[in-house]
């Protein structure tokens, strides 16, 4: 349901089947924090909740007001079924019948992974956390574990993100393969705001997002970051510096006004350019006040639009390297012997690898202060979607 309840799912793509929900709570597997949606607005009359389990059931209707009916035991042993109209949603509240969703953030695993060293990386993964829960939010970091999704790391979970090699880089592609094969895997912005969505979670907060990358003449090339594809399907909220500034930057931002990604320049009307600071491009809209930004989200999910939101934040000018000196480091890199034989997954961390070579420590700085402003701004929207 929009907005309180706290779960977004509620198109055709999204719904859940109800047997699959049903056995994957009987199995004790948690979905989103706040229930499981077992019926949306489909085509039926009438859902039947089938289950052995004592419950609450949340009735939505028209996707706002909301009731919770709390079952007695025995009815909840029973057949139950509840004749409903067309738009009402049902609930099973079996997790922790009686507590309000929280507010969760999302961050990635594969910039602890591929996109910065240890120990920079090991440090960061536990800032943002602390960032996260000192504006009352609560942070998901996600990421795959030995063939199995985690949608909060733990401590050990994190140490393994950041120091061992090779960690495979999880995107839409091979998110199935990694699963399948027990393997352990970084997620990109492209796989992380899939889970999360999957798991209810509304707000993602990343460094830069991946896009339309440069060959070597500085023209747009065909690879192409699938986090673009990718945010256009997922209606979550990404905070981000913008763009990595590897990346071509016109083109990228070209392709996300075709894919219908909203993006909301903070307090800025300008796209950011990751650590470069601000670039010349326009955003589609500047917000300057949280609030504004939660009316946007509202309004899109009010309406059901499939894409995410992008909140573009730019880093301040004294913290942002400057754009010319990157773009020469970056042409140079992609001219080199060493870039041509690279997969296409390994150009972004190469490149960004070359800039920290180069530049130094800045670079690193750079980069974890936008990553941290990132954070804490991610948790202010999610603690105000909540409300
Ligand atoms: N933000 C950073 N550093 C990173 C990334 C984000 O500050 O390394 C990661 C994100 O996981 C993003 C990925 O999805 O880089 C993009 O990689 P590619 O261009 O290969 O899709
Ligand atoms: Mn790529």
């Amino acid at each position: 349901m929009t907005g309180k309840k706290g779960y977004t799912g509620k198109n055709a793509q999204e719904r859940i089947p109800r047997e699959r929900s049903i056995r994957q709570e009987r199995r004790g597997r948690r979905r989103a924090d706040e229930g499981i949606p077992i019926y949306t607005e489909t085509s039926h009359h009438k859902a039947s909740i089938k289950v052995g389990l004592q419950g609450v059931v949340r009735l939505s209707l028209m996707n706002r007001l909301s009731c919770p009916l709390v079952l007695p035991p025995f009815v909840g042993c029973l057949p139950f079924s509840y004749p409903c109209v067309p738009s009402i949603a049902i609930y099973l509240m079996t997790n922790r019948p009686t507590r309000m969703p929280e507010p969760l953030v999302a961050l990635e695993t594969t910039v602890l992974s591929h996109g910065l060293p240890f120990p920079a990386n090991r440090d960061l993964a536990l800032a943002l956390e602390e960032i996260v829960r000192s504006r009352g939010a609560m942070p998901r970091t996600i990421g795959i574990v030995d063939g199995a999704v985690r949608t909060q790391c733990s401590a050990a979970d994190l140490e393994r993100f950041c120091t061992e090699t090779p960690i495979d880089k999880v995107s839409l592609r091979n998110l199935p393969v990694v699963l399948a094969r027990g393997r352990t895997g970084a997620t990109t912005v492209a796989a992380t705001i899939r889970l999360a969505h999957n798991h209810g979670i509304r707000v993602m907060a990343t460094g830069g997002i991946g896009g339309v990358h440069q060959d070597a003449n500085g023209a747009p090339s065909s690879d192409e970051s699938a986090d673009l594809t990718e945010l256009a399907r997922c209606p979550v909220t990404v905070v981000c510096a913008g763009p990595k500034a590897i990346l071509h930057l016109e083109a990228t931002r070209e392709r996300l006004e075709t894919l219908g990604v909203t993006v909301v320049g903070w307090q800025t009307d300008t796209l950011p350019a990751f650590y470069c600071g601000e670039s010349t491009h326009p955003v589609d809209v500047r917000c300057d006040t949280i609030e504004e930004v939660a009316d946007i989200v509202r309004a899109r999910d009010a309406h059901r639009l499939p894409a995410a939101i992008l909140l573009t934040v730019p880093l301040a000018p004294e913290a942002a390297l400057p754009f010319e000196q990157v773009s020469g480091i970056v042409k140079d890199a992609l001219h080199s012997e060493a870039a041509r034989s690279l997969a296409p997954p390994q150009v972004t961390p190469y490149l960004l690898a070359t800039v920290r070579t180069v530049l130094g420590d800045k670079a690193v700085t750079a980069n974890v202060d936008l990553l941290k402003q990132n954070a804490d701004i991610a948790a202010r929207l999610a603690v105000a979607l909540q409300t």
